[in-house]
């Protein structure tokens, strides 16, 4: 059976559609969008029975609904984080006719959706046409939309791994790796796990599905500039083995797993026992032409940009990042704070029962896919939501005390930018992480300010809560090219004095209770269109195409000091390199 579609455009995936073509109709489209392709698949998945047949979607944004040959096979609420169908059966139905694939996906974010949004009609027949509408949000990034990140076809046995949790520890020179496999679609199966460094050698193994591996003489993972050997990582490999009365299964996977502790102080983040600083950046999924599309020469030139900076750490700052991005960090020991979509919480309608029930759901979906991440420290649950409002204390504490239910080897937070005597949630986080922007959204122009109000901002939060703190925001938009001295707004002079007083403050904090600082932000991206933006946010140290403005210079001084001061620099910085 062979279906005209209709007419199509051409987009490709991964990447949002919004970029892509010159209609603008499309750019700023609200509703639903339709993918469509035909693959053929080998005969042999259709044949051997004892096949799983999986279609997995990256992340798709918003609401997402698939089909194969016509057929629903699942639907998904939520971007940023992956789905999967199994789709073998339905193959086997109509053997002969290729795999016609259909994503539906629709952008439209609600009271109760992550992040919240509503959707407002215009009734005045002076002003607006029959049916206008606006897609109202309180987040300050573009709502890029589409097919995320990539869409694959995988094959497992009938009889396959479904999941595994490693959580890992350390006594003496004794590396301990705990493990729990979970299998599916077996009556009964035998399970092999085996630990190889990264000569391959095995180091430890076991015929358990559970159970704790001893590593001798341990290579711990050590966070970029922490260590002269960061990122070391392990691979666990397990393999299952299955029967059933017509055939045999094998399946196998190999999990890089890298052994550190995570542990919080009143003053200290500690990493394997020793004080970590998280001297960073927060980031976005932002590019030209491919908004927030995974993009891998994007990826890895960030990571470049990231290790020249001195960076030791990012916030996935305002919903989970790519598993690709994710496994970069865990390489390069790049320490991540793992931010759920709860950004622009700010009605009351949102802390409701529903908006609360969808949150939860994400935090299992998000933990489940990331806690094997030795990058991922901590879990953020939301960003600036309005946490003075007094449902905010009930939702956050069933919200973070489920996620510490879910792992209770990570400290949880989310971060805050309300005054900390009326914030409701604060009390249940284990780390407070303050965003502000003085002599920016407040006192404009008066840099000679943040001394003091930085000063009052960590006394305050640590007088009250007596946690430590991450400066988990600060910064200025600077427009490239444009200058003035003395500093003024938008300038890069203005951008770059505007960090120079925050650093003075955060150099006599950090030796107290302030265990990071992370600048706002990485690079410029794209936002909705409004007044106080010009063409996005001119937030980021580095443009939006990667190339540096002044401050990015400050920053890398600063941050190579700190690391020549608190930390260990990497074997490649001691011989002659290209910085
Ligand atoms: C914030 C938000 C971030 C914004 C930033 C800004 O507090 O968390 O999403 O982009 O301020 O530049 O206003």
């Amino acid at each position: 059976m062979f279906c005209q579609t209709g007419p199509v455009i051409d987009m490709p995936v991964p990447a949002s559609y919004n970029d892509i073509t010159q209609d603008p109709t499309l750019r700023d489209f609200i509703g639903w969008v339709w993918y469509e392709r035909e693959v053929t698949v080998p005969d042999r998945w259709i044949t051997d029975e004892g096949i799983r047949v999986v279609l997995r979607v990256g992340s798709a944004h918003y609401y997402s609904v698939v089909w194969v040959n016509g057929v629903k096979v699942t639907e998904h609420e939520g971007g940023h984080l992956p789905f999967e169908a199994e789709i073998g059966t339905l193959l086997r139905k109509e053997p002969t006719i290729p795999c016609r694939i259909t994503i539906a996906v629709n952008n439209t974010l609600t009271l109760h959706t992550l992040p919240p949004g509503s959707i407002q009609y215009m009734n005045d027949r002076t002003m607006y046409p029959d049916g206008f509408f606006v897609q109202n949000t309180n987040f300050d990034f573009y709502n890029y939309a589409g097919i995320h990140r990539p869409v694959l076809l995988y094959t497992t046995p009938k009889a396959y791994l479904d999941d595994i949790t490693v959580v890992t520890d350390f006594m003496d020179n004794t590396g301990l790796v705990r493990y729990s496999v979970s299998v599916q679609g077996a009556a009964s199966a035998t399970v092999k796990v085996t630990l190889m460094d990264t000569g391959g050698h095995c180091v430890a193994s076991s015929n358990e599905p559970s159970g704790v591996l001893k590593v001798a003489d341990v290579n711990l993972w050590w966070p970029y500039l922490m260590h002269e050997n960061p990122g070391y990582l392990y691979s666990l490999e397990i393999r299952l083995m299955a029967a059933d009365e017509r055939s045999t299964y094998e399946d196998v996977y190999a999990l890089p797993v890298g052994i550190r502790t995570v542990n919080v102080t009143r003053t200290q983040f500690l990493i394997n026992n020793k004080p970590f600083y998280f001297h960073g950046v927060n980031k976005h999924e932002d590019a030209d032409i491919r908004g927030k599309g995974l993009d891998w020469p994007l990826v890895v030139k960030d990571f470049n940009l990231i290790k020249w900076l001195g960076a030791n750490s990012f916030r996935t700052s305002h919903y989970p990042y790519a598993e690709e991005i994710l496994q970069m960090c865990d390489r390069h020991g790049i320490v991540l704070i793992d931010e759920s979509p709860g950004v622009g919480i700010k009605d009351i309608r949102s802390f409701g029962n529903a908006s609360l029930t969808h949150h939860l759901a994400v935090m299992d979906e998000l933990v489940r896919r990331d806690k094997n991440h030795p990058s991922v420290v901590m879990w953020s649950v939301a960003n600036e939501p309005a946490s003075e409002m007094p449902p905010a204390e009930n939702y956050f504490k069933t919200l973070i005390l489920h996620t510490k239910a879910l792992d209770p080897t990570r400290p949880v937070t989310y971060v805050t930018a309300s005054n900390y005597a009326r914030d409701k949630g604060a009390p249940f986080v284990d780390v407070i992480c303050v965003n502000s922007y003085f002599s920016w959204y407040h006192d404009p122009g008066h840099v000679e300010l943040i001394s003091l109000q930085l000063n009052t901002q960590f006394e305050d939060w640590y007088g009250k809560y007596k946690k430590p703190i991450i400066q988990s925001e600060y910064g200025a938009d600077a427009v490239p090219g444009i200058h003035n001295d003395p500093p003024v707004m938008f300038t890069e002079e203005y951008q770059k004095v505007v960090l120079q007083n925050y650093h003075n403050v955060f150099d006599q904090k950090r030796k107290k209770y302030v265990i990071g600082e992370l600048i706002w932000n990485f690079a410029d991206f794209m936002t909705t269109q409004g007044i106080a933006r010009v063409v996005g946010n001119k937030k980021g140290i580095f443009t939006r195409q990667r190339q540096p403005k002044a401050a990015a210079f400050l920053l890398k001084e600063r941050y190579w000091k700190l690391a020549n001061e608190t930390g260990t620099l990497p074997l490649w910085t001691k011989y002659p390199c290209p910085l």
